[in-house]
């Protein structure tokens, strides 16, 4: 049997869903024209008024959301509510600009409760579990958006946080957590302290682990199951939207579900803005249609990734995504081909002698494009004989090449060499963005 947290909900008939869609949407349209300015005057200049949407087919019309218009109207522009009824403020860094700055009312925590208790029931979860929270607390949606999924669901709720690593191996050990929320890159880095300090998996009562944050490959996923000896789970999500909870996988491990109810998801060509096929990859944008403080609409989230059509053998009715493939921001073009870098992970973590740790340098050097990809061997493949790293290194660009159809470099390092992070991982430096 599937675990499901909230059946009625999660497993309602398609259509039913889709009147809710509708209904929630008609409400939602007219709610941000009248109470936000910057929505009226942008539904205005697409020449479109909330009484032109009367169901979720005429979504199309609206026009999109991009970051641009939360650091045009920064910090509250967009709020649909009065300040005082924000209850919660939490932002984004990102990399580049002014913070992106999101609120919530009390009935969107409860909504966040809602779905982040779907999220981690959906790996069979209930109040007896002991959860430890290791995403950053602060206005990071991590920690505080798995802390109100763990609470909601009743479990003993222990908020970690990030950093110290051999404090948090120790609060493993000894307060029995039975599930663990964190990046995946930080999963790995806690699997690596245990390895160094002799802790094996089976001293810890860890069951599951819901990673997210970041791009990660089954290939990382299968690693992190082996080190920790876990069953892990993908979490999606953005702050624009919600924060964790976007999107979860569920037992069946075959995709991640939209919290459809919540938010509706659209996959369109990022180049015209028109929807594609179902299975075939674009990026996600969602609308908000139950959010109170901040309901955007048609959100172009740079997120690419493809719509499964199957139904899930869950028995979930919510659309199913893939695994996510990247940003389109991400996405790297080395002398006109684009590469993401989950396509370089997952040849790497398919190899052995390799451990999951890479990091990828892009340069320009007399007008052409290199890409070196320098990866860590792991301490029992680690040699001094320059012959064996050179062959295994060969055998790493050989792999790559066949992947991304382009030549790359590729540079073995020594064990622990590359930066550990706690929080999302940074895997890419790009040299050429550095020059310009
Ligand atoms: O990362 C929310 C979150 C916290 C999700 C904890 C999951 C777990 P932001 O900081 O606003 O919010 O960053 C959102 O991170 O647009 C994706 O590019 C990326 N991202 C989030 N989850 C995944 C995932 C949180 N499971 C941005 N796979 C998103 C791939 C992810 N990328």
């Amino acid at each position: 049997m599937y675990s499901i947290y909230n059946p009625e909900a999660e497993t309602m008939p398609k259509d039913r869903l889709r009147e809710l869609q509708s209904e929630r949407l008609v409400r939602t349209v007219k709610r941000v024209y009248e109470n936000v300015p910057a929505y009226r005057k942008k539904f205005d200049e697409a020449g479109v008024r909330p009484e032109d949407i009367k169901s979720i087919e005429d979504l199309t019309k609206l026009p999109f959301t991009y970051k641009q218009d939360l650091r045009d109207n920064y910090p509250y522009g967009l709020f649909a509510v009065p300040m005082d009824d924000i209850v919660r403020i939490h932002a984004s860094s990102g990399t580049t600009g002014k913070q992106t700055v999101v609120g919530y009312t009390r009935n969107d925590l409860k909504v966040w409760g809602e779905v982040m208790a779907r999220t981690i029931g959906a790996g069979g979860i209930t109040n007896k579990d002991i959860g430890h929270i290791s995403y950053g607390y602060g206005l990071f949606t991590g920690g505080l958006g798995g802390h109100i999924g763990s609470e909601t669901i009743g479990c003993a709720t222990i908020p970690a946080s990030t950093g110290n690593t051999a404090r948090q191996v120790t609060i493993l050990l000894d307060f029995k957590p039975t599930f663990l929320l964190c990046t995946p890159s930080y999963a790995l880095t806690l699997a690596e302290y245990m390895a160094e300090h002799g802790i094996t998996r089976e001293q810890l009562s860890l069951k599951c682990g819901f990673f997210g944050a970041e791009p990660w490959t089954r290939g990382m996923q299968q690693d992190i199951e082996n080190r920790l000896g876990i069953e892990c789970f993908d979490i999606y999500g953005l702050s624009e939207i919600i924060g964790p909870g976007v999107a979860y996988e569920c037992q069946a491990h075959e995709g991640l579900h939209v919290a459809e109810d919540h938010f509706i998801l659209e996959v369109i060509d990022p180049s015209t803005g028109k929807p594609v096929p179902d299975g075939e990859r674009g990026e996600l944008v969602f609308t908000c249609i139950t959010k109170e403080a901040l309901p955007l609409i048609r959100y172009r989230t740079h997120d690419v990734g493809y719509i499964i059509p199957e139904p899930c053998k869950c028995g979930r009715t919510h659309a199913r995504i893939s695994k996510l493939l990247g940003r389109t921001d991400d996405m790297l073009i080395i002398r006109g081909v684009n590469v993401f870098p989950s396509q370089i992970e997952s040849v790497l973590t398919s190899l052995e002698g390799i451990a999951p740790h890479y990091q990828l340098l892009v340069d320009r050097v007399n007008n052409r494009d290199s890409l070196t990809v320098l990866v860590e061997m792991t301490e029992e493949n680690f040699t001094d004989e320059v012959r064996k790293i050179e062959a295994m290194a060969v055998k790493v660009r050989r792999e790559i090449e066949n992947v991304l159809g382009i030549s790359v470099d590729v540079r073995l390092v020594a064990p622990k060499t590359i930066t550990r992070f706690e929080g999302k991982a940074v895997r890419i430096i790009d040299k050429r963005k550095l020059r310009e």
